[in-house]
């Protein structure tokens, strides 16, 4: 499963050099591999009538209580000794399977114990349509080419070969027609692809869509709103069509002798001082398990499980049907089986391991996304430094950081999902966007309130990307309580009576309905997370703090059903109890939902959250208004945020970082 890649050799045989891992049991937290998945499609394709047409949306590990793992790995047996087991061994592997039934319009839930060889539940979902899957995708094309309206249609825009129109199916959201309530529905969007190589969105068809019905794969209607011309650029980007290419770069080469610093056992990560696992399924891509800090031998637990959990898009025009956009990328479709094969020097440059996925398809199969988890090192500019003027010297310490990430390809857009580990105790989340901004055509001489024009008679629409990354907190143990510390400065009086007084000031978040909170960079607000039972020798809470990056908020219309639907999206930060079915902050099946599930339902409860496991939901805003510089394809932009230990340590965890080895430091 671990492929390890030098600078100029690709070994893409399995972990043969790794020795470990085949030897090794399976960790409760690994995902399923190929074998499991087999497993479990066999196991429920015998105690169920699964149809022939059947589709599985997914098939993934089951994850176990928490109660059944424990957050460290034992180590590895000293030569001529046994393996421990350790407290997992005996944890029993299960399967959580969506299957779609498309002939009943209905989609199945079931549980399967892969360890017993038997079905443990199955269950009807009421009103769920299942999430949009990439055979169905192909499939719409094909039907929707195909239909006689649309190629009537494409005719009046002068376009006589339908295998030139790049048909993109979007999620059609509570926008279907009243006759239609019921039905599973995507409609699309068309783009005249003159030559193979050209930009697939340079030239929109605009005005002609298909609605497609994807259990049956008919298309239901086809809407004419009328001739706009096809705008007249290319906008390749390829190699090939974009010379002359610059040539004045010397090499820059990234060379670690001896190999990274990071071990990779299986799914388990150990870096400098970092302990944790991961793991890879099909809706939110990579998940970090039971992230640890060693301190002075000890594992100090930071986080149980943190991920992307949904990812929303809403754009601004709202010309028929352009308004209609608007998408869940993970809900809807999922961020996992939308995950590229990474390149060697492309995607990540020096001593990288990679890790090979398995996920199954539409049929069941299991298939391997190789090279879909990248982790390397990288230098992060300065850790810490102080010059002692008197003494004349210097201690000045570079800072390393350990970076874990994967790629999607979401249509048009790339989202790259970064998590770095440091030295010093913090870990950073960053997503960088980039690929192509979505267009639309203009009739000559035509701009838009609500895009830029970017070409000639192409407009890009405005739009935001609002990432909730679910934060399964647990520092130095799951009990936890959420502080909003804000910092105030006090009047002028006889306790500040220069004026100069400021000073943090910290209010426990004690029940859901008081953690539904905004960012507020002017005072300087952020979000502690400590461990109330614990004092450290400083008299602390052990605490780490979420840092938040500049954001905003979805500027469509509260009642406007895109917000509805994705109510997380109104607040920076929701702070809920833990509990295990809570997974999605958009609800378990966001596709053609009304709108209320997930977090705003949940909390209703109004569940108190001090002193308690606590999952943390922070919104990652990207505010998208486009820029001919995002055309043809657009250089990355990024968003993020911080956990930083504040209060944590005793003192600057990196004290011990060693000085770097070039004789000048
Ligand atoms: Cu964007």
């Amino acid at each position: 499963m671990v492929t390890h890649h030098t600078r100029d050799k690709d070994h893409s045989s399995p972990d043969a050099a790794d020795g470990h891992h085949a030897a090794q049991s399976r960790h409760p937290l690994d995902p399923l591999d190929a074998g499991e998945i087999r497993q479990a499609v066999e196991i429920l394709r015998r105690e169920r009538s699964v149809s022939p047409d059947a589709r599985f949306v997914s098939v993934s590990l089951n994850e176990p209580s928490k109660d059944q793992v424990a957050f460290a790995t034992p180590d590895p047996p000293a030569p001529g000794q046994a393996a421990d087991p350790g407290p997992g061994a005996t944890v029993p592997r299960e399967a959580f399977v969506i299957l779609l039934e498309p002939r009943q319009h209905a989609t199945y839930e079931a549980t399967v114990s892969i360890t017993t060889g038997s079905l443990l539940s199955w269950r009807l979902v009421p009103d769920a349509r299942a999430p949009l899957m990439a055979a169905e995708y192909a499939a719409c094309q094909v039907v929707t080419r195909a239909d006689a309206r649309i190629i009537a249609g494409l005719e009046r825009r002068g376009i006589t070969d339908p295998g030139k129109v790049h048909v993109e199916p979007w999620s059609i959201g509570t926008f279907a027609a009243p006759e239609e309530a019921g039905r599973r529905l995507v409609w699309t969007l068309l783009f005249y692809r003159e030559q193979l190589d050209d930009n697939p969105y340079a030239k929109p068809i605009h005005g002609l869509h298909a609605v497609v019905d994807y259990d049956d794969m008919t298309v239901v209607r086809v809407e004419d709103l009328g001739v706009v011309p096809v705008p007249p650029g290319s906008g390749a980007y390829a190699t090939s069509r974009v010379g002359p290419l610059r040539d004045d770069l010397k090499p820059l080469e990234i060379i670690q002798p001896e190999g990274p610093s990071f071990e990779v056992r299986g799914w388990e990560v150990r870096w400098q001082r970092w302990r944790l696992r991961l793991s890879f399924n099909a809706r939110e891509g990579l998940v970090l398990h039971t992230i640890g800090y060693e301190d002075r031998g000890r594992l100090r637990p930071v986080l149980w499980r943190a991920s992307v959990a949904e990812l929303f898009i809403p754009y601004a025009d709202p010309r028929p049907f352009q308004g209609f956009r608007n998408a869940f990328d993970i809900g809807e479709f999922g961020i996992g089986i939308l995950a590229n094969s990474l390149k060697l020097g492309c995607d990540c440059l020096g001593e990288i391991r990679y890790l090979d996925v398995e996920l199954a398809d539409g049929n069941g199969e299991p298939y391997t996304i190789s090279q879909a988890i990248c982790l390397h090192e990288e230098d992060a500019g300065l850790l810490w430094k102080h010059y002692d003027g008197n003494l004349g010297t210097t201690e000045t310490r570079r800072s390393r950081r350990l970076v874990i990430s994967f790629i999607i390809t979401a249509d048009n857009y790339e989202y790259a999902i970064y998590w770095y580990f440091y030295q010093d105790g913090t870990i950073e989340f960053e997503v960088k966007l980039t690929g192509i901004v979505l267009t639309s055509a203009l009739p000559p001489g035509e701009t838009s309130d609500f895009g830029t024009l970017v070409a000639p008679q192409t407009l890009a629409a405005h739009h935001q990307h609002f990432l909730s990354v679910r934060l399964d907190m647990a520092v130095d143990g799951l009990s936890n309580t959420v502080y909003e510390v804000d910092t105030e400065a006090l009047a002028p009086g006889p306790s500040n009576p220069l004026g100069n007084a400021f000073r943090p000031v910290k209010r426990p978040l004690r029940r859901e309905s008081e953690a539904q909170r905004l960012i507020d960079p002017l005072r300087g607000r952020y979000w502690l997370v400590a461990n109330p039972g614990i004092k450290t020798e400083l008299g602390h809470e052990p605490a780490y703090k979420l840092v938040p990056g500049p954001s905003v908020l979805a500027f469509s219309h509260p009642d406007a059903s895109a917000n509805q639907r994705a109510k997380f999206a109104t607040k920076h930060l929701w702070v809920t109890p833990y509990s295990p079915g809570e997974r999605y902050p958009a609800g378990d099946y966001p596709n053609q939902h009304p709108g209320g599930a997930g977090l705003p339902d949940w909390t209703k409860a109004d569940r108190p959250i001090e002193n308690t496991d606590v999952v943390l939901w922070y919104t990652v805003g990207s505010h998208h208004i486009t820029r001919p510089e995002d055309w043809p394809v657009m250089p990355a932009e990024r968003a993020g945020f911080m956990l930083k230990p504040a209060g944590f340590f005793d003192q600057n965890p990196a004290l011990d970082v060693a000085p770097g080895s070039s004789p000048h430091c």
